[in-house]
């Protein structure tokens, strides 16, 4: 459910999967466009419910999207272009597919076993103490609507076990994590759309001794 200054959405998967949009307008704000006080409406008329939402500020295809992970290579499995090296890939430029380079440091992307470590997703995970440093990497949630809660849910190793995972939301710390050992664990928390300085972006950062080795993460994602 989400709250929004004139409409209060509410959405539902009926058993075929198809989704079904509910809006109860709650002030006269949206009367003047011919729309009835409560309007119940399908995805087969997205049109009018995207000048509803663009009323809010919001795309309505981002908040459509229940239970679709908002993160892009969010499982690092996007290697192309990349670079081949003996424990993994990378680019030339330090960037990697769908993230944005915070720190100027490699994105390096390794794969499944190394370490003894196992990607939770697919073939490749990333890690967090790239060559030389601890990375910072980030996405902004563009269609993040302002109150509403996602899950932010990841899997981290530390094979070494004296690196962490450091996760911001929004400009402000939210979690720094300390997993201990070469088995991934789930971490998962709450995030809000808008919170912190309003800018909905992610920043994921290693800590730790700097010593080309840190954490691996994989399975990154937010969804609502
Ligand atoms: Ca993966
Ligand atoms: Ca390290």
């Amino acid at each position: 459910m989400g709250r929004f200054s004139h409409a209060v959405l509410g959405f539902a998967t009926d058993e075929s999967g198809a989704v079904t949009v509910d809006w109860v307008v709650l002030t006269g704000g949206l009367v003047g466009l011919g729309l009835a006080a409560t309007a119940v409406i399908s995805v087969g008329v997205e049109y009018q419910a995207r000048e509803i939402a663009d009323l809010t500020g919001q795309s309505i295809t981002g908040i459509h999207r229940w239970g679709v992970n908002r993160i892009a290579n969010g499982s690092f499995e996007d290697i192309e272009g990349m670079i081949a090296a003996g424990w993994g890939f990378y680019h030339a430029d330090g960037s990697l597919a769908g993230w944005i380079n915070l720190d100027d440091l490699r994105l390096e992307v390794h794969h499944d076993g190394y370490h003894g470590v196992s990607a939770t997703h697919g073939d490749f995970m990333l890690d967090l103490d790239a060559s030389p440093g601890n990375i910072s990497m980030g996405q902004v949630l563009n269609d993040a609507v302002d109150g509403q809660i996602y899950t932010l849910s990841f899997d981290a190793a530390d094979p070494r076990m004296n690196n962490g995972v450091d996760v911001y939301w929004g400009g402000e710390i939210i979690a720094s994590v300390n997993p201990e050992g070469a088995t991934m664990q789930n971490y998962s928390f709450q995030i809000e759309g808008g919170a912190g300085d309003g800018s909905n972006l992610l920043m994921i950062q290693g800590t730790g001794p700097q010593d080309n080795v840190g954490a691996y993460i994989d399975s990154v994602s937010i969804e609502s």
